[in-house]
């Protein structure tokens, strides 16, 4: 069998054991909160083969950016990316698992309504690696509903690389006014550790990833659709910008 047939089945498996107790907490807090922990959806050997994979991928395709983009209020995006296209050309763990069944059947449970892959190839997965001082992905949302996020490497919550969000704010492009949107509501803040996932619903919760200081912190984000996503039209102008091999700045 091949390798990456051992981890599905190694998946299949650990998500026929009972995780309906986890299932329920976690679709608790993501309709509350805009977010929740789902680190019980994968097996350790899932987790480690994609750590693997995403070690390796950030070493051999990782480039670097430090963009800020008007829809998000310039915002500050200071990080190592492995594009979705780089991730499925050089990568087989972090593409077979994004369109897995028994995972997306455990997350449309947990978002309860159907998640979907994300129609527009660049936002179905990327690789971000915040390595230097100041490193940050920025406030923002994200164009498609959900994303779920993988953690392979992550600082103490001292050194940042920790989540904040606002759930139940949306995204006008032509007037982001975060700042608006942070002293209107909570800011909830997620302490994450290596191995740990969280799924968000991210069109209508602002997020970031606090400055790292000191500390490396390694992320697959695998964005998802709704179903009213599929029939929607979208501009895609941050990703588009993002995946251009645009020079730093304002753009
Ligand atoms: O790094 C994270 O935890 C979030 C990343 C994110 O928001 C994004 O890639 O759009
Ligand atoms: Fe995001």
């Amino acid at each position: 069998m091949s390798d990456l047939k051992v981890l599905y089945q190694d998946l299949q498996e650990h998500l026929e054991r009972d995780i309906a107790p986890s299932i329920a907490a976690a679709r608790r807090d993501f309709s509350y909160l805009g977010h929740a922990k789902v680190s019980f959806i994968a097996p350790d050997s899932v987790k480690k083969a994609l750590a693997d994979e995403v070690n390796e991928l950030i070493e051999v395709a990782g480039t670097r950016r430090d963009l800020a983009f008007a829809e998000t209020g310039y915002t500050p995006r200071r990080m190592r990316n492995v594009t979705r296209h780089e991730i499925a050309e050089l990568g087989q763990v972090v593409s077979g698992l994004y369109t897995a069944e028994p995972l997306l059947r455990v997350l449309s449970e947990v978002a309860g309504e159907p998640v979907h892959p994300c129609p527009y190839e660049p936002e179905q997965f990327v690789i971000t690696c915040l390595e230097k001082d100041g490193d940050t992905h920025g406030w923002h949302w994200d164009d498609f509903t959900f994303a779920l996020v993988w953690v392979v490497e992550c600082p103490s919550v001292e050194e940042g690389g920790f989540v904040q969000c606002v759930p139940g704010t949306t995204w006008n492009k032509q007037r982001p006014a975060i700042n608006r949107a942070l002293v209107s509501r909570p800011i909830y803040s997620m302490e994450l550790f290596p191995g740990d996932l969280y799924l968000m619903r991210t069109n209508t919760t602002l997020h970031r990833v606090f400055p790292v200081r000191g500390g490396r912190r390694k992320i697959v984000n695998m964005g998802y659709a709704s179903t009213s996503d599929l029939t929607r039209e979208f501009t895609h102008e941050t990703m588009d910008q993002l995946w251009a091999n645009a020079p730093a700045g304002k753009v």
